[in-house]
């Protein structure tokens, strides 16, 4: 058994999050979470909501609430739709907790005692009739390099752009759209990253296993050599700039820069998590109190990977304590609505909360997982979506399961039949499913996860294929022990087909082992071949009848789906 830490990215506060996010980071590691568990591993699954930064406030502002308030709010909401979802947080928690506070005030610190952290002065924007300063999405004007007018201070929506606030044209306020703006000299803390260019660049030759998208982002990086990088704001909401242990001179109206603090949440949540539950946060984090045996998995959108791979490892390594680090990070391409933008703000794409509206969460998990965009970016359109629904999981899951369960109650009872000897059919299916079923295993820890779900379709294929040869409706009529050893071997194979299946298609596992009046808890991964996997369930096992397990994507639910998501249909 190993111990394993898994943390997805934080999903952002300023919203319930859309599919793109979740497929981003929240679902595949859930999976994997799933996964691991089955196998017998030790997992932690960590996640929170990301809730500093000038999105929340300006989202709390739009909501009349203060940010404090529209925080708790959001966070309820997304840990409730992930919950819907499936998502089997251990712990999901929050970065603005006091926890976060005292981390991130911790490392920041302990930075400053290596010497890699310097006061500068900075150039930025100050609204003189808002009496503050402007940092990042505070003030919009022109861009200076293709001229489109509404470009916010980080980076220009129209060229893609990374911005600083002071080089925009014609600048103005977002929050009073004040154009009294001057540029002023303020004081903020840089992490010299710079120094740490030789040791990041040790750390990432030494992850010889991460995938290649992840590794060459981190490489990209290094070549352009790390630079350093502010890692405080002019802004109320957020952690605190300390010195030893008190407010730091001259930050007191300066907290943290977000992207500072969301990584230590991971640490922090641990924390939260570990005191909750009689655990010691340290096996997972601290390299000398056991981390080392501790395999440690993050998930992430490929926008989010330079933060894993350099300034998250640069606060980490930096501090000069045994912080654990990860092992193998996965990251994901874009999710795309038909080749464009999810967005969140423009509020295009369909969004968690909303999905589940139309269908439960196991159409949309299946769907995302088995077309996640590992390789390159993939595009959602409501034709691939019904699809996957209507052939994988109605027609060829779906179908196995209801038409063994209807044939063997009516010809046999509810029961699992006795009588007959394995043939010449079963062998081949044994031999189909030992080869998959090793196949998916590795794909699955190699976190390969269309290969994976390409042989999960396999499998449950080699339900109806099995079906389809050994025919025990033609069968009973003359040999009804032959028709017996089927119903026995097929309704054995549910059983397999709900363990396997449950890592993407969790509610629809149980209601498969619900059958057998079983949970998900009194079975585990297989361990033994196929021939005796498909004998657990002993003759005289009772049975239940299911409910149709999918219902089909029709075209009229496409055409209202399309009209209420802007979807276009040829
Ligand atoms: N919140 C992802 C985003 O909003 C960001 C991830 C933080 S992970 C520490 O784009
Ligand atoms: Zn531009």
């Amino acid at each position: 058994m190993t111990r394993i830490l898994v943390t997805s990215a934080l999903p952002y506060i300023n919203g319930v999050k859309h599919l793109g996010n979740l497929i981003g980071s929240m679902l595949p590691a859930d999976v994997y979470s799933r996964f691991q568990r089955a196998r017998g591993h030790e997992v932690v699954f960590i996640c929170a909501t990301d809730e500093h930064g000038t999105p929340a406030e300006l989202a709390a502002l739009e909501a009349g609430q203060s940010v404090e308030d529209y925080c708790a709010a959001l966070h309820q909401i997304q840990a409730e739709a992930g919950e819907a979802f499936g998502l089997s947080f251990d712990y999901f928690g929050r970065s603005s907790s006091q926890t976060n506070h005292e981390t991130t005030q911790h490392l920041a610190e302990a930075l400053e005692r290596e010497g890699l952290i310097e006061e500068r002065l900075d150039k930025q924007v100050y609204s003189i009739d808002d009496g503050r300063f402007l940092p990042d999405r505070y003030v919009e004007g022109t861009c200076p390099h293709c001229g489109y007018e509404k470009a916010r201070g980080d980076q220009c929506d129209s060229c893609g752009r990374l911005l600083d606030p002071t080089e925009l044209k014609d600048p103005y306020s977002t929050i009073s759209g004040s154009k009294n703006i001057e540029v002023r000299e303020t004081r903020h803390l840089y992490l010299l990253q710079s120094k740490m260019q030789e040791r990041i660049a040790q750390w990432v030759a030494n992850r010889p296993r991460w995938p290649s998208l992840t590794k060459s982002i981190a490489l990209k990086w290094l070549e352009e050599g790390l630079r350093d990088r502010s890692i405080t704001r002019d802004l109320k909401w957020g952690i605190p700039v300390t010195q030893n242990g008190q407010p730091r001179p001259g930050f007191e109206n300066k907290v943290f820069y977000v992207w500072f603090d969301a990584p230590i949440e991971y640490i922090s949540a641990t924390k939260e998590w570990a005191d909750n539950n009689n655990q010691d946060w340290q096996q997972y984090w601290l390299t000398d109190k056991g981390a080392e045996d501790t395999l440690y998995v993050q998930f992430m959108g490929k926008d989010n990977v330079a933060f894993h791979t350099v300034s998250f490892p640069c606060t980490l390594i930096g501090s000069g304590e045994p912080w654990k680090t990860v092992d193998m990070l996965k990251s994901l391409n874009w999710l795309t609505w038909y080749g464009g933008k999810f967005s969140t703000s423009e509020g295009r794409g369909i969004f968690m909360d909303q999905a589940l509206t139309l269908l439960p969460a196991d159409y949309w998990r299946w769907y995302l997982m088995s077309n996640a965009p590992e390789s390159d970016d993939t595009s959602f359109t409501l034709e691939t979506f019904a699809g996957a629904v209507n052939k994988d999981l109605a027609d060829v899951l779906g179908n196995f399961v209801n038409r063994i369960t209807r044939f063997g109650n009516g010809k046999f009872g509810p029961e699992i039949p006795a009588g007959g000897e394995i043939g010449a059919a079963e062998e081949d299916l044994f031999a189909e499913l030992d080869r998959r079923i090793a196949s998916y295993t590795s794909n699955m820890e190699a976190m390969e996860f269309r290969k994976s779900f390409a042989d999960l379709r396999a499998i449950w294929a080699a339900g109806n294929e099995y079906l389809q040869i050994a025919a025990p409706w033609t069968a009973f009529k003359t040999d009804p022990d032959k028709a017996a050893v089927s119903v026995r071997v097929a309704l054995n194979l549910i059983r397999l087909i709900a363990v396997l299946s449950a890592p993407v298609i969790p509610f629809t596992a149980e209601k498969m082992l619900a059958i057998f009046d079983l949970g998900l808890d009194d079975v585990a991964w297989p361990k033994e071949k196929a021939a005796q996997e498909l004998t657990r369930l002993a003759p005289g096992t009772k049975f239940n009848l299911p409910d149709v397990l999918f219902q089909k994507i029709d075209e009229e639910m496409m055409e209202q789906w399309a009209e209420r998501f802007g979807a276009p249909r040829h």
